[in-house]
């Protein structure tokens, strides 16, 4: 009777066992979740974006979303439907972004988050790799006598509630034995006017925002100077919820797919004439074969839509931080690892 109820329990287990588990077809892409689908479902993907960030996500004259956060957006739209424009933009201030994540709301974040350890695990979020590395810097008015950040004792300092500038500002002051006054608020153009209107001493923020802030909100750009020095390290990446391995694969090997194709010189300007390219890599990368698309439960032409439609990465970079844009910056970290920069795009094999 006893080996009786054993036997059943193990055939119950077995059959459950094999609802639980199933096999999985060779080659079939692993899933954990849906939201490949869903986003295909509603014909669009929804970005979660910083609602007006010089560089990164703002709205140009034309009421067009721009910025290098916005092509990686659109990057992931020409990767899942062939079509880059099929995007949303969500604005998010920076205390609302995680939440934005975790509900569903935004199905990636694009919008200068930090990698951390904790926001990993504590957050419930998977980083794609980094694909703009900066950190925090200062920006004061140049009669205030500041020149180096020492010369902070006793200052007021504006302050982004939920960023990891907060967490840095409070390390910084105390190493040095500095006080300040934090004067906290979320909203980012009141952040702005605050400073502007000498409510504050010092803005702190992701050094690479600071440019924008002195060029295009403050009345007279020379008012106002950064200090030098980086004072922590803001490695900017994508964000997606745990628990949806296809997802997280996609958007991680867009970003390595954009590195990738600048690495191997394939750009906006010449894909179409590099689909006849005799070089390996360079026909795994554009689709010609491989099959390396349809492993990741999407086109093989992936990688050619982004870059047609949106670039490499030196081309969006470019776009936005490059000598002709409006703010142009050095690639410095943000080059390929190649040229002395930090990008290095694994292997598409
Ligand atoms: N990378 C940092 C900061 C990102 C962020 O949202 N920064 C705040 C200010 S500290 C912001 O609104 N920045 C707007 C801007 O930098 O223009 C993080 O992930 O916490």
């Amino acid at each position: 009777m006893l080996k009786k109820t054993h036997l059943a329990a193990s055939v119950l287990l077995l059959t459950l066992g094999s609802f639980i588990f199933p096999a999985q077809a060779e080659n079939a892409p692993v899933t954990n979740g849906d939201t490949l689908k869903k986003i295909k479902a509603r014909g669009e993907l929804v970005c979660g974006v910083h609602p007006a960030r010089h560089g990164f996500a703002s709205i140009d004259s034309k009421g067009q979303w721009e910025g290098l956060d916005v092509d990686f957006c659109r990057a992931l739209a020409a990767a899942v439907f062939g079509d880059a424009s099929k995007v949303r933009f969500t604005p998010l201030s920076t205390a609302q972004r995680f939440a934005a994540i975790q509900s569903g709301e935004v199905d990636v974040l694009s919008r200068n988050v930090t990698a951390s350890l904790t926001r990993d695990v504590s957050l419930g979020l998977n980083f794609a790799p980094p694909n703009f590395y900066t950190g925090t810097g200062f920006m004061v008015r140049a009669n205030s006598g500041v020149k180096k950040v020492e010369d902070l004792d006793g200052a007021t300092v504006c302050i982004t509630p939920g960023s990891s500038t907060e967490q840095n500002v409070a390390q910084i002051f105390s190493s040095r034995n500095l006080h300040y006054t934090p004067v906290v608020i979320e909203n980012n153009k009141e952040y702005v006017a605050a400073y502007l209107a000498g409510r504050c001493d010092v803005i702190a923020r992701d050094k690479v925002a600071l440019p924008g802030i002195k060029t295009f909100d403050a009345e007279k750009p020379d008012d106002h100077i950064i200090l030098p020095g980086i004072y922590s390290k803001e490695p900017l990446a994508m964000a997606v919820r745990k628990g949806d391995d296809q997802w997280f694969d996609i958007v991680k090997w867009v970003v390595y797919a954009t590195f990738n194709a600048e690495e191997m010189n394939v750009n906006q300007s010449n894909v179409d004439a590099e689909l006849k390219s005799t070089d390996p890599d360079v026909q795994g990368l554009l689709g010609v074969t491989g099959g390396f698309g349809q492993k990741l439960g999407l086109d093989d032409k992936w990688v050619y839509n982004i870059v047609k439609q949106v670039g490499n990465y030196g081309d969006i970079y470019n776009r936005h931080f490059g000598p002709q844009s409006t703010e142009p910056l050095d690639r410095d970290l943000n080059n390929l690892w190649t040229k002395g920069g930090l990008l290095y795009g694994l292997p598409i094999r």
